[in-house]
């Protein structure tokens, strides 16, 4: 991996860039309202861990106000933003990802899902309006909550699992270790002498959670990893939603469904916005795969963790790294 220096203070990735992916067409596109929907929704988690989905139902009023509200956020000069940092582990962030040395061209705002610890956040991100961002958030992320469950229901229908609410009553759970993240990729036009190497904006990684729901503005950047290993690059759709398997989901499936890998890529000349739910389970919740979709004499592939376990673990680990792996139950020789 080569290292682009910003004014020699920081080290940034660059990577070679993915081969141009204009033909591949197979990222699944589902529509909530088809009939087909649950079992398009099973196969796309099996093969991709990922699906674009349209006619969700959020108000695209939500979507915008949000954005529009973040932008302005990312607009305020660096010593106001920093008074709403660093993540600990909420708030406002700059290069910096997770503890252990990763790096990007990003800055963003992670928060709670909880309405009180966003109207608390929210009083540092902007002292002199703190409701206006709030209420963009609280509005946006209980709407995004509500199709999330239904989704989570849909999964576990077409999965022939019952009841219908074994996966999303860990997201509607009041104890649920939910989380969410607003990112601004800023441009990067030094980018364009670069040639065939691209500036990492959030190097890969899959996504601790059960499942994480993204929505962006009409910007470039994000790749997914298909099963054979080949990176494609996602065509953005500011009016939908991007959802992904997270490595607790790809448990509790024992390994039906795939964690997708995933990554940013940084943008010459436009803006990437993007925010995401990151819907988690409580942290006393014992992830493991779930009994009524073993087959007859089908053996775990998974030690047994609490989701606290887990995410102790995730924050000791590197973007990249397999953290599944450590809990990965090794073939007897
Ligand atoms: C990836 C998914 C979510 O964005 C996140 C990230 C978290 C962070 O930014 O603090 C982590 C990353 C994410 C996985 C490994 C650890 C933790 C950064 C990092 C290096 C909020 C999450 O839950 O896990």
């Amino acid at each position: 991996m080569v290292v682009l220096s910003q004014n020699g203070r920081q080290q940034l990735p660059l990577i070679k860039a993915c081969k141009p992916n204009y033909g591949f067409t197979g990222i699944p596109v589902i529509d909530m309202t088809s009939p087909h929907a649950k079992a398009h929704m099973v196969e796309a988690c099996e093969e991709f861990g990922f699906f674009k989905l349209v006619n969700h139902g959020v108000p695209m009023e939500f979507m915008s106000r949000l954005e529009d509200e973040g932008i302005k956020f990312f607009s305020l000069p660096q010593s106001e933003k920093d008074l709403a940092g660093p993540p600990q582990p909420f708030g406002y962030g700059n290069r910096r990802i997770g503890p252990n040395g990763d790096v990007g061209w990003i800055e963003y705002l992670l928060l709670s899902t909880n309405p009180d610890s966003i109207s608390q956040i929210c009083s540092s991100i902007s002292p002199e309006n703190p409701e206006i961002f709030g209420s963009a958030v609280v509005d946006y992320v209980s709407s995004v909550k509500n199709m999330t469950y239904e989704v989570l229901e849909m999964i576990a229908e077409g999965l022939n699992i019952e009841p219908r609410n074994v996966l999303s009553r860990l997201l509607k759970d009041e104890e649920s270790d939910s989380c969410f993240r607003v990112n601004h990729y800023p441009p990067c036009p030094e980018l364009e002498a670069l040639r065939g190497r691209v500036l990492v904006g959030f190097g890969e990684h899959t996504d601790p959670q059960i499942i994480s729901v993204l929505r962006s503005n009409n910007t470039n950047g994000l790749e997914i990893c298909l099963k054979d290993g080949t990176w494609v690059s996602v065509p953005p759709d500011q009016d939908s939603f991007f959802i992904n398997v997270g490595d607790s989901l790809q448990v509790m499936t024992n390994g039906k469904f795939k964690s997708v890998k995933h990554r940013v890529v940084t943008e010459s000349r436009k803006a990437r916005v993007s925010m995401i739910y990151f819907g988690g389970p409580p942290l006393t919740e014992i992830i493991a795969p779930l009994p009524s979709l073993m087959k007859e004499g089908e053996e775990t592939l998974y030690k047994e963790f609490t989701w606290a376990d887990y995410k102790k673990s995730v924050y000791k680990s590197r973007l990249a790294d397999n953290r599944l792996g450590l809990f990965e139950k090794k073939e007897q020789p």
